[in-house]
């Protein structure tokens, strides 16, 4: 049987009801957490390693780094891994993951919508399929994985889409990368990988700055006053913004700071369609580098490994093109 390591973080996979305190608290250790999946020791030979325990709203991209290196200190023991983490910022994890992971050992990312203590838990359910792909063939070369709700997505594509339901996790660029169900994962397309890089450590702070109607030159004015490393924008449509915004991102761009142009949809890449101030083509030849489809939490942290990495804007511009 293959070794399986279970890396678990917290999350409401490992949470139960607590009357008293009148909500979700975390309750569940990760031996309780394995144990509570049965069938999962048919599957593969299971070490639990506990990480941390907190709510994901609390991961930072320092703590990610950490379960990084705790991944790949431990890939020459194992044949795969399943982390468990809360639901909040589980697309960031994987996708720091899947940029800076040495191993190509399979990693999938899982938790709950529910409670440990809910009528309909989901977390067992979703450990078990996790641990069924991790095991999975087709699992090799495919990348960091999230698995919630018998769907198997690329850490690249997958968003939380929804507040609370168990069908959360969607990958509306390109949808899930496969399924599971009965004994094992089904694959129905191979993920584009991108190259990996490997900062020693990541750097920021990166402002992630979301446009709106009338969006001006002062949030952007203020994160170079604030020697901000740099600036993701989340732009409308193929990554157009308001001409505030656009005089913003040139006193940013002129300050010397990296700027990367993603958009507020959930899907669609930035493109070069207008070419007027304020349209993706004028502020790319600027400078700022334009995002593909990546959203903006993840092209911040995907610059704030690339600025590690001690990478020019020339050479990290193809990290974030579709
Ligand atoms: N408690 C939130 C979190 O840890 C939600 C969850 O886990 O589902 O992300």
């Amino acid at each position: 049987m293959k070794h399986i390591v279970i890396l678990t973080t917290g999350g409401t996979i490992a949470m139960k009801e607590d009357k008293e305190a009148g909500g979700l608290v975390p309750a569940v250790s990760g031996e309780d957490l394995a144990a509570s999946a049965p069938g999962i020791a048919e599957l593969a030979d299971i070490t639990v390693a506990d990480v941390s325990n907190i709510p994901s709203e609390f991961m930072t991209p320092e703590r990610m780094m950490a379960i990084a290196r705790a991944i790949d200190s431990r890939a020459g023991k194992a044949d795969g891994f399943v982390v468990t983490h809360g639901t909040d910022t589980m697309e960031e994890t994987a996708f720091l993951l899947e940029t800076v992971l040495h191993t190509e050992k399979p990693v999938v990312l899982t938790g709950a919508m529910r409670g440990a203590s809910a009528l309909s838990a989901d977390g067992p359910a979703n450990l078990l399929d996790a641990v069924k792909t991790a095991v999975s063939p087709g699992a090799a070369g495919q990348g960091v994985l999230v698995v919630m709700g018998g769907r198997i997505h690329a850490a690249r594509d997958v968003e939380k889409m929804h507040a609370t339901l168990p069908e959360a996790f969607q990958s509306p660029q390109w949808g899930p990368v496969g399924t599971v169900y009965g004994d094992g994962a089904v694959w129905g397309r191979r993920v584009l990988r991108r190259p990996r890089i490997h900062p020693e450590r990541l750097i920021g702070p990166v402002w992630l700055v979301k446009c709106a109607a009338g969006t001006e030159a002062d949030i952007f004015e203020a994160a170079v006053a604030s020697k901000a490393a740099g600036i993701v924008v989340e732009g409308f449509g193929c990554g157009n913004v308001p001409l505030g915004a656009d005089r913003g991102i040139r006193t940013a761009l002129a300050a010397g700071l990296p700027v990367v142009l993603t958009s507020r949809t959930a899907a669609g890449s930035v493109a070069r369609e207008y070419a007027y101030e304020g349209g993706a083509g004028s502020l790319e030849d600027a400078g700022a580098i334009l995002g593909g489809s990546l959203s903006g939490q993840k092209a911040r942290l995907l610059l704030m490994a690339a600025l590690g990495a001690g990478l020019s804007r020339e050479e990290m511009r193809p990290l974030f093109r579709d």
